[in-house]
């Protein structure tokens, strides 16, 4: 429950945006199936044996490329409204670019149809880290300016058949983890970290090409959206970020800790689309490190994002580290990400929810608080220029499920309901008591997948997921996420709005 009594009588407009998120390697399975090309996640968990915790794989999960039907049915009697899926590139085009395969464009199009015969509407994103395997094999995929064209002509393909049905794009997914994946994957990997870009080597060089080359990607499929296409619908990109707060207030080498942290994360990809150019702070870290963009491609990339969407789970205090940024700027084991910081946890609100003993995942904290005061942030000092945030995911993951011994403990999942509630309050706040624009919140996720280096052994779904009988059983926090909703008001789903599917 909130902490101020006075928040309870908030409401949201009818158009809030809101529903529950997933993607395409973490939940459909059938990896092998009517024509789909690999990605380089079939191939790591595949070949590397011990990479993924519990050595399971995105071959089954789910099995949502089957079950979509149930799962949309389940979704629109839940009553939830959106719902934001990525599709896969490599079930598009198996090799990534060249011929379309005809089975996964025909599954596509009757799960774009099922979603709105159930009154759903998709929020669709392009790319959720399944590089196209033969694309990583022919050039590094991320790394090479040939990706740009070969990622454009797969969002169009995909754009152009589905858009009078889809509202929301995401050109991609958190391109924060080009410079998040460790560079020496897998020898000596460091587990947390994903190869979802380019994978394993090329270390600062390979990150700061994927980071441009994405952002180019983005911004020709933008402009071409708009300008071309002429499409119906918002398109942007899903950022990764956290909130952070100076450990120390009044030290300057936290302050400038904070502030490096927001630059080197949001700022490297956000600050693109709001400059048109790499920001001073990245130029002068980086320095001739940092390629250059053309007068035309700057131009392409300002404004290219409708909306400012955010996928923000928690929030970190920040601590300079000492000798402050030009200590970090010299530091060479990790040039291209010197936020000159170290973080702790932060439960800003007092929240008590321990680290490790109460939650799966190490970075992961419950701190409810963090996400009004990130979002008053964003709007107002980071990216004053924005238009309108969605958060496009935020979840709770809790280890004790594949400890628990029944299912109704498994569905009693108190912490994650603790943290939907307190969360969407703060989201609430920062709307209504704050003003900042935001317009729409997805839960991560829709129900238990397969959470990359994680495997099967970290759970953020709003459903339990039985891995035998792939039944889906909604827990508590579900109930308590469509409840939130019902009392505070946003977007309805309803079969009225279901119109009648032609492609
Ligand atoms: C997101 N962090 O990644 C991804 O989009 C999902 O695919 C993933 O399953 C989900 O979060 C849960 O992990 C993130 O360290 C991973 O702050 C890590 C962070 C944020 C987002």
């Amino acid at each position: 429950a909130s902490s101020d009594a006075s928040l309870n009588s908030l409401t949201l407009p009818d158009d809030f945006v809101w529903g529950l998120a997933s993607s395409a390697y973490q939940v459909e399975g059938a990896a092998k199936a009517e024509g789909k090309g690999p990605s380089i996640w079939d191939l790591l968990a595949h070949r590397d044996y011990g990479a993924v915790s519990d050595n399971s794989t995105g071959d089954i999960v789910a099995s949502h490329y089957y079950l979509y039907k149930q799962d949309f049915a389940r979704l629109a009697k839940l009553g939830v409204p959106y719902f934001s899926p990525s599709f896969s590139w490599p079930r598009f085009f198996p090799f990534g670019s060249g011929p379309v395969n005809k089975q996964g464009v025909a599954h596509y199009d009757d799960v774009i149809l099922s979603m709105v015969a159930n009154g759903i509407k998709p929020v669709v994103t392009l790319f959720h880290w399944d590089t196209p395997l033969a694309l990583f094999n022919s050039y590094g995929a991320w790394t090479d300016p040939r990706i740009v064209d070969d990622y454009f002509n797969y969002a169009k393909f995909v754009i152009s058949r589905y858009d009078k049905y889809v509202p929301i794009w995401y050109t991609f997914n958190e391109p924060q983890y080009c410079n998040w994946q460790y560079e020496n994957y897998p020898a000596g990997n460091s587990k947390g970290n994903y190869p979802a870009y380019h994978n394993i080597t090329g270390g600062i060089k390979a990150r700061i090409a994927c980071s441009h080359y994405t952002i180019l990607a983005h911004a020709k499929v933008a402009k071409w959206y708009h300008e071309e296409f002429k499409g119906n619908g918002r398109i942007t990109f899903k950022n990764s970020g956290n909130y952070y707060e100076a450990n120390n207030t009044s030290s300057a080498a936290d302050i400038d800790a904070v502030a490096r942290n927001f630059e080197f994360v949001l700022g490297w990809f956000g600050g693109c689309w709001r400059d048109g150019d790499y920001s001073p702070m990245l130029k002068a870290t980086l320095g001739s490190m940092l390629p250059n963009f053309t007068q035309e491609e700057k131009t392409m990339i300002k404004g290219s994002c409708d909306f400012f969407a955010i996928d923000a789970y928690t929030g970190y205090l920040a601590s300079g580290i000492k000798g402050g940024s030009a200590a970090c700027a010299s530091n060479s084991s990790h040039p291209a990400f010197p936020e000159c910081a170290s973080s702790s946890s932060v439960a800003a609100d007092g929240f008590p929810l321990g680290p490790s003993a109460d939650n799966a995942m190490s970075w992961l904290y419950s701190t409810p608080i963090g996400i009004r005061r990130f979002l008053n942030t964003i709007a107002k000092t980071l990216f004053p220029t924005v238009s309108d945030i969605v958060v496009s995911e935020f979840g709770f993951a809790e280890p004790f499920e594949g400890e628990q011994t029944s299912l109704t403990n498994i569905l009693w999942d108190l912490r994650r309901v603790d943290y939907y509630q307190n969360f969407l309050d703060n989201i609430l706040a920062a709307k209504v008591v704050d003003g900042v624009n935001v317009t729409g919140a997805f839960g991560w996720a829709v129900y238990d997948n397969f959470e990359w280096f994680s495997g099967s052994s970290v759970k953020f779904g709003l459903q339990y997921l039985n891995q035998t009988s792939l039944e889906r059983y909604p827990k508590a926090s579900m109930f308590q996420f469509l409840d939130w909703f019902k009392a505070k008001g946003g977007a309805r789903i309803s079969k009225d709005n279901a119109t009648t599917p032609l492609l």
